[in-house]
């Protein structure tokens, strides 16, 4: 028979395993600056570590910018698709939901080629969970974790 406080440990190790494994990052892409001209987002990005599930909020004067997300050959030549429509709200949240490269530009004027409105970051996989403290492997991707976290704690509560 498992004692009141094994459950409660139990409860308690689940809790954090969820909260390691749901937590996600909201980048203000700019951050004070926003989605703006001159900006240099090559700097900004360089010392950021972007996950899947993460997401980017893109904050700008959508009478004088948008956000087109592109691919490399796009990127490098500052070319705005003519097939697909732009983020234009001015308040864009934009959920990194697979992992490598992910391109974005102004597609406004010449932002893009003269004035730097162009981040380039690498997206790694989700955020992993903390060194846990119960010995469970530490490469256990993070969707697995959640459902033994998950189940864990279904199983303390409905069970001990
Ligand atoms: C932006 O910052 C990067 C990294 O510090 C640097 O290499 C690059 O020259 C800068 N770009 C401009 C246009 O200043
Ligand atoms: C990039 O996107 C353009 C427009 O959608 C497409 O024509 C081109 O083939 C793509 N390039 C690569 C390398 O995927
Ligand atoms: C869209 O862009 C492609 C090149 O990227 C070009 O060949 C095509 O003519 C353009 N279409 C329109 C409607 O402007
Ligand atoms: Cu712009």
């Amino acid at each position: 028979m498992a004692s009141s406080s094994a459950r409660l440990a139990l409860i308690a190790v689940s809790m954090v395993l969820l909260w390691s494994v749901c937590i996600a990052t909201d980048y203000v892409v700019g951050d004070d600056k926003g989605w703006s001209p001159y900006f240099n987002y090559t700097q900004w990005a360089h010392d950021k570590d972007f996950h899947v599930g993460d997401r980017l909020v893109f904050k700008y004067d959508k009478q004088k910018h948008n956000v087109f997300k592109v691919n490399g050959t796009l990127f490098n030549s500052c070319t705005a698709p003519n097939d697909t429509e732009p983020f234009s709200s001015g308040h864009d949240f934009i959920s990194l939901e697979t992992e490598g490269r992910k391109w974005y530009i102004c597609g406004k004027s010449d932002h893009c080629v003269n004035r730097q409105m162009k981040l380039l970051i690498y997206v790694g996989s989700a955020a992993p969970a903390p060194a846990p403290t119960s010995g469970a492997p530490h490469s256990l991707p993070s969707s697995s974790s959640f459902y033994i976290a998950a189940t864990l704690a279904i199983a303390a509560i409905l069970f001990f």
